[in-house]
């Protein structure tokens, strides 16, 4: 990476802290990704994001609150980015997927919180994330009871605003979530001082789309016989969909795709025919988070498909780009968030609905389920899904875990057990 130290200590960041961040992370990406054979060339756009993690875009971001623009950190799905980029603001994506981050979580959160929430507020109070120090105003949701007492936590120093997610999907609720769009419309007008008008959302509706669109298409290719692309790598631009310039992402998606339409069209695959192919479902896997994609992908078996928050769930349903009035505009937003099926909704019965057309559509032969250890809701909700998906005849193995390595092991010998019982 880059020299950045004087950036970093700018920020106020623990920089003897972060340098033992810094130290480790090439290394496990040097071990995870750079040690695939016949990865498309277009990676190395998405290697050099994570090579420059805390540099690169950080820095893109202090440029632009020099310029006098804002920056919005936000941590779920549901909060719509279209509304910060239509006041000139830049939104970016804050959960945590790094162990190293969990014990300073631990020291005002519970133990038996959930790894994401933790390493989220560790990384914040720690100083050991730039884009925490960076963000100038919070989005929170209400969402699971874990991440909404860390939004008070995480709300002490920083400014917070935290959306009132409804918790059903009934015509009522949509539109309660429109109104609340409305809310946090006007939250960022005030807070950035430029107006959102019916343009400026038009054009960020279709900025953001243009993302879906290019997410899809990549998507779309691991559908084929031959996988031209890992899960992988598929995973890590996921995670970089969440900070990285939308424009310049999409553009580097496309490219990627560009490269993969000549790979399927050669029959070129990355791996052996005959690949076992699994769909994963559940909690999400917010960046350097690769542990299950990795154990998969060394156990014999290709991860073609995430129905996650970090995959399908973030680019599926584009927003309708029709309505001309921003109240239109915040109907059409709520009414496509609010198909993003989590399971802190009830009845979310729409969720098990598309795991089993996911798993149709990615041709796969077995669906691993993942729980982030302590989150209740996905984990209660695996007894419905893993219900569903053995009455549909689809295989499923259901795994919790959490960040740490200390039970791959363990992960690696069921998920190879899983994959050997898929081939017979
Ligand atoms: S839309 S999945 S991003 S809330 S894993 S913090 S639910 S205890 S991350 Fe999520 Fe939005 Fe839902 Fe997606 Fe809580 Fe569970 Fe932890 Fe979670």
């Amino acid at each position: 990476m880059a020299d950045y130290l004087k950036m970093w200590k700018d920020l106020g960041m623990d920089v003897e802290m972060h340098n033992q961040l810094c130290e480790v992370l090439p290394q496990t990406f040097g071990d995870v990704y750079l040690t695939q054979k016949n990865r498309p060339e277009a990676m190395d756009y998405f290697n050099f994001v994570v090579a420059e993690i805390h540099g690169v875009r950080p820095a893109e971001l202090i440029e632009h609150q020099k310029k006098g623009g804002k920056v919005f950190g936000t941590f779920c799905l549901y909060v719509p980015d279209e509304v910060v980029f239509a006041a000139g603001a830049i939104a970016t994506g804050l959960c945590g997927g790094s162990q190293f981050w969990v014990p300073g979580g631990e020291k005002v959160l519970p133990v038996n919180t959930c790894p994401l929430i933790k390493a989220s507020v560790g990384a914040r109070l720690d100083r050991t994330c730039p884009f925490f120090r960076i963000a100038d105003m919070f989005v929170g949701e209400t969402t699971c009871d874990g991440k909404k007492k860390a939004y008070e936590i995480l709300g002490e120093d920083v400014p917070m605003h935290v959306m009132n997610l409804p918790q059903m999907k009934r015509r009522k609720d949509i539109l309660a979530w429109a109104e609340e769009i409305k809310d946090f419309i006007k939250v960022v007008e005030d807070f950035t001082g430029n107006k959102v008008t019916e343009e400026s959302l038009a054009d960020s509706i279709r900025l953001i789309n243009a993302k879906r669109t290019a997410l899809a298409r990549l998507y779309a290719l691991r559908k084929n016989e031959s996988i031209p692309i890992s899960g992988k790598d598929v995973l890590v631009i996921s995670q970089i969909a969440f900070y990285d310039d939308p424009t310049r992402f999409t553009e580097k998606v496309n490219k990627l795709c560009d490269e993969l339409d000549q790979r399927v069209k050669d029959g070129v695959s990355v791996f052996p025919k005959g690949t076992k192919r699994i769909l994963l479902t559940g909690t999400p896997l917010a960046i350097p988070n690769w542990k299950l994609h990795h154990i998969i992908e060394t156990s014999g078996a290709a991860v073609v498909g995430e129905e996650m928050c970090t995959g399908i769930r973030y680019f599926e349903h584009p927003v309708d780009e029709t309505a001309a009035t921003i109240d239109g505009q915040a109907e059409a937003l709520a009414e496509r968030y609010m198909n993003i099926n989590c399971a802190c909704f009830t009845p979310n019965d729409k969720r098990i609905d598309d795991i089993i057309r996911l798993a149709k559509e990615y041709k796969v032969d077995g669906v691993i389920d993942v729980n982030l250890k302590f989150c209740e809701l996905y984990d209660t909700e695996g007894y419905k899904v893993e219900r569903a998906l053995k009455e549909a005849g689809i295989s499923i193995l259901g795994i919790e875990t959490d960040y740490t390595d200390s039970d791959a092991q363990q992960l690696s010998t069921r998920i190879g057990a899983f994959v050997e019982m898929l081939s017979k």
